[in-house]
């Protein structure tokens, strides 16, 4: 969370940017009238949304509310891939650009929605005779080729539940997760191109199957070009098929399956305060409700829209607003493979220019990158036809955003600051680009038919502490899979029948919500969620290590880095071989990601009297502001001293 007197700053902030009138006009949304008429029949107003989805047959009820259990459009039928492909294909659209694919090294690949209902299809019956049934678990660990939009939208087509693997993790963590979910069968590649080099997802995906017991069958896409001819992956007889022998034997028709409103789409795992991440589940009718619904009226998604989101398929973000949102709106999608800075630093501009990109959502981390590789990047390329800037992830600081607003935008284009999380599914505190009058910092108000609060311990209404969601929404999550003691405890123990998100927020004269960041154990890591208990788990897994703990500390860039204070096993030297050897080991045993950008060794971890870790302390000296040199720590007085002195503020 930032200090008080950040924070005091940020409440300052008297710059106002108010949507030009040419934008309003032409807006998806522009009466305001929308919210009070969603807050006085929130039901209404969802199922106003939902009527624009096809159903294959219409719900009896809106929501059943049995807290912490939602229901939402309750005995209604429905089919996520439908409504994302056959729906558009038959109001003849099929000849409309679903996808435009760049890969890395500049390879490309389009797909009107035509073409990718042809080979979504195909690939639900690979699944189909690879055994795959209604409610079985399939992993999808792929790089951002168009087959992990692909491999959604054919599990979702038959009704199987997809668990997406970010392609940054470990062999440890994508083995964790198929057991968790017990995945039948796994969808990999041989590798992606991520800053010129190859990512061996297919030797990763190896290294885990030996601990994946429930795993049958891997299908493995040969992601093409250079990398697939330099790129030597072993194929196990009778468990591995190459994705494109598969598809070549099988039919291209393969009709949606009707599924409950309430049958689970897909599993998502996300950090929280464990050193286990939580299966985050979503159901069909409610989450495409929302996915939709925002998409349309956040983005303000148009027919003659190019719209790019940045993120990757692995996170939820690219869940719902690169795959499900947009496509069910039919919108023309960019994707793309690779880092922003390959072959160099233009490159998203590049792409914006290329394409004719008019939406673009990004994360504040790239922002605050694309703000220090300077202006002369973006300059070069023509970025006139963008018209909408999003922003998702964590908070935006005002000098990211006015410079998002500046040089991206050209000051014509409406910022949206959305605040949501895995859990919520999709947007849920936003600005709508044709209505509010945005100040650089805050994700200002709840989306029409969503209570936002901001609330004590207690439960009682404040003006700064705990972001309190006040009742149910389409997209929430329905459930922590095979942990029902785990959901009730991390959302629902807070307050009776309120969401706790986990955030701290505040909120100004203007009603204006400020997000200020994770009030629990949880790091925002250039926007990625990784929980201090993982990292600790890793560390202290490594042969030398007796204790850890992990902080976050302030990065220009990433918003947070690692820090990681580590005792070790008497008669083992803290060297600085050691340290090198600690931060692969994380990274080995999580994904690059999670990797300590500091390490300390120190003689003991300073504890209150009660022996909880003094985590603000260590945050002080993470960053500086306790001692100057942190190699004093391995000093068991110099600890002792820390203790002394700051034991009566950690309390
Ligand atoms: C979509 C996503 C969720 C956490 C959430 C916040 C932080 C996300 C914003 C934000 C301030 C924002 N899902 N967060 N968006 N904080 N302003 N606009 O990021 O599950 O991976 O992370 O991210 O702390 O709880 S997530």
């Amino acid at each position: 969370m930032s200090d008080a007197g950040e924070l005091d700053a940020l409440l300052q902030e008297d710059r106002r940017f108010r949507p030009p009138a040419t934008f309003v006009d032409q807006a998806n949304i522009n009466d305001r009238d929308i919210y009070e008429s969603a807050a006085s029949d929130p039901e209404g107003y969802w199922s106003k949304w939902a009527a624009e989805l096809d159903w294959f047959e219409p719900w009896q009820r809106v929501l059943k509310w049995s807290p912490p259990h939602a229901e939402w459009f309750i005995g209604g039928r429905i089919n996520v891939s439908y409504n994302c492909l056959d729906r558009h294909v038959e109001a003849g659209r099929g000849d409309r650009t679903a996808l435009i694919w760049e890969g890395e090294p500049g390879d490309a690949r389009t797909f009107t929605y035509a073409e990718l209902h042809r080979e979504v299809s195909r690939f639900a019956n690979v699944l189909r005779s690879l055994g795959i049934k209604k409610g079985d678990r399939v992993t999808i660990y792929l790089p951002m080729i168009p087959e992990a939009a692909i491999a959604m939208l054919a599990c979702t087509r038959i009704g199987a539940i997809h668990s997406v693997v970010f392609g940054g993790f470990s062999p440890d963590s994508l083995a964790d997760r198929n057991n968790d979910a017990e995945s039948k069968l796994l969808i990999t590649a041989d590798g992606g191109w991520r800053r010129g080099s190859v990512v061996p997802l297919k030797a990763n995906a190896d290294a885990a199957l030996e601990q994946s017991p429930t795993v049958q069958n891997v299908v493995v896409v040969a992601r093409g070009g250079d990398l697939t001819e330099q790129t030597a992956v072993t194929m196990k007889m009778g468990r591995d098929h190459w994705y494109h022998d598969l598809v070549a034997e099988v039919s291209s028709s393969c009709p949606a399956v009707s599924m409950d409103s309430e049958d689970t789409l897909f599993i998502l795992y996300t950090s929280g305060t464990t050193g286990k991440p939580k299966g985050v589940v979503h159901t069909t009718g409610g989450y495409l409700t929302q996915a939709y619904a925002t998409t349309k009226a956040v983005f303000d998604l148009k027919d003659d829209d190019v719209y790019w989101c940045t993120a990757d398929v692995g996170w939820i973000t690219g869940h719902s607003y690169i795959v499900y949102g947009p496509l069910a709106n039919c919108a023309q999608v960019v994707m793309y493979e690779g880092a922003p800075d390959t072959p160099d630093r233009g490159r998203f501009w590049q792409l914006c220019e290329k394409y004719g990109v008019t939406i673009f959502y990004t994360a504040p981390t790239a922002i605050r990158a694309f703000m220090r590789w300077g202006d002369e990047w973006p300059k070069k390329y023509d970025l006139s036809r963008l018209r909408v800037l999003g922003t998702v992830g964590e908070p935006i600081n005002p000098e990211a955003w006015m410079w998002y607003h500046e040089v991206i935008g050209g000051e014509r284009c409406p910022i949206v600051d959305t605040w949501w999380q895995t859990e919520t599914g999709a947007i849920m505190i936003t600005p709508l680009p044709g209505l509010t009058e945005t100040k650089p910092g805050t994700a200002t108000h709840p989306f029409p038919g969503i209570e936002a609060a901001i609330r004590d311990e207690s439960g009682e209404d404040t003006t700064a502490g705990y972001l309190a969601i006040t009742k149910p929404w389409p997209s929430m999550l329905r459930a922590v899979w095979g942990d029902e003691q785990r959901f009730r405890e991390t959302y629902w123990s807070k307050w009776p029948n309120v969401y706790f998100p986990g955030d701290g927020a505040k909120v100004d004269e203007d009603g204006y919500l400020w997000i200020l960041g994770r009030v629990d154990d949880v790091l925002n890591v250039a926007g990625h969620r990784i929980g201090t208990m993982e990292v600790e788990s890793a560390l202290v897994d490594h042969r030398a290590v007796v204790e850890s703990a992990v902080v976050g500390k302030a990065h220009e860039i990433k918003g947070e880095s690692i820090a990681a204070f580590v005792t070790l096993k008497e008669g083992i030297d803290g060297s600085d071989e050691l340290l090198t050897e600690l931060r692969t080991h994380v990274s080995a045993k999580i994904g690059a990601i999670a990797k300590p950008e500091l390490v300390v060794f120190t003689a003991e971890l300073p504890k209150t009297r009660s022996g909880k870790i003094m985590r603000r302390l260590l945050r002080d000296i993470a960053e500086g502001r306790a001692i100057g040199d942190t190699t004093t720590l391995a000093d068991p007085e110099v600890v002792k001293r820390l203790q002394a002195m700051h034991e009566d503020e950690e309390g």
